[in-house]
């Protein structure tokens, strides 16, 4: 009887455990980095970042290994030039989505050791509050395909 217990508590365990191990639900998805030319100290990474989670998370920042500090950044227009702001917190609602894209909100990578070239594979993390972060791994291209041309690059 004892044993049967245990197992019976074993089971319902399981499924907890599997939820811990993501318990933000948020998801990312076509991570990649920019290449600039060597020598720049600093690129930009996009990605989609989807809340599947019941419960609201908020994203309050982003790190990553081949820079010394990732910021969330947006871009306005302001008298005609395009300026970065910082953003602190952002708040995704359950089923929400961000989109990190050229353009508009954007994680900036700051003191590169070494620009990313075409090829590589770089670790992109965004951290929750409540200390918790999701990471993916993001592909390094030149651009994302400008609006006209449409050319994207498939490797
Ligand atoms: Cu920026």
């Amino acid at each position: 009887m004892k044993k049967l217990l245990i197992a019976a508590l074993a089971s319902s365990l399981a499924p907890l455990a599997s939820f811990a191990a993501d318990p933000a639900g948020l998801s990312l998805q076509g991570a990649w980095v920019r290449a600039l030319p060597p020598g720049q100290p600093n690129t930009a990474a996009y990605l989609t970042a989807t809340n599947n989670g019941p419960a609201a998370v908020t994203i309050v920042g982003a790190c990553s290994d081949i820079a010394d500090v990732t910021q969330i950044h947006t871009t306005r227009e302001v008298d005609g030039l395009q300026r970065m702001e910082r953003v602190g917190e952002l708040p995704l609602a359950p089923g929400q989505s961000a989109t990190f894209a050229p353009g508009g909100t954007h994680l900036m990578l700051m003191g590169l050791a070494r620009m990313p070239v075409p090829g590589d594979r770089v670790q992109l993390c965004l951290e929750l509050a409540g200390d918790e972060q999701v990471c993916t791994l993001a592909d390094v291209r030149k651009d994302a395909g400008d609006e006209q041309s449409h050319e994207h690059h498939q490797h």
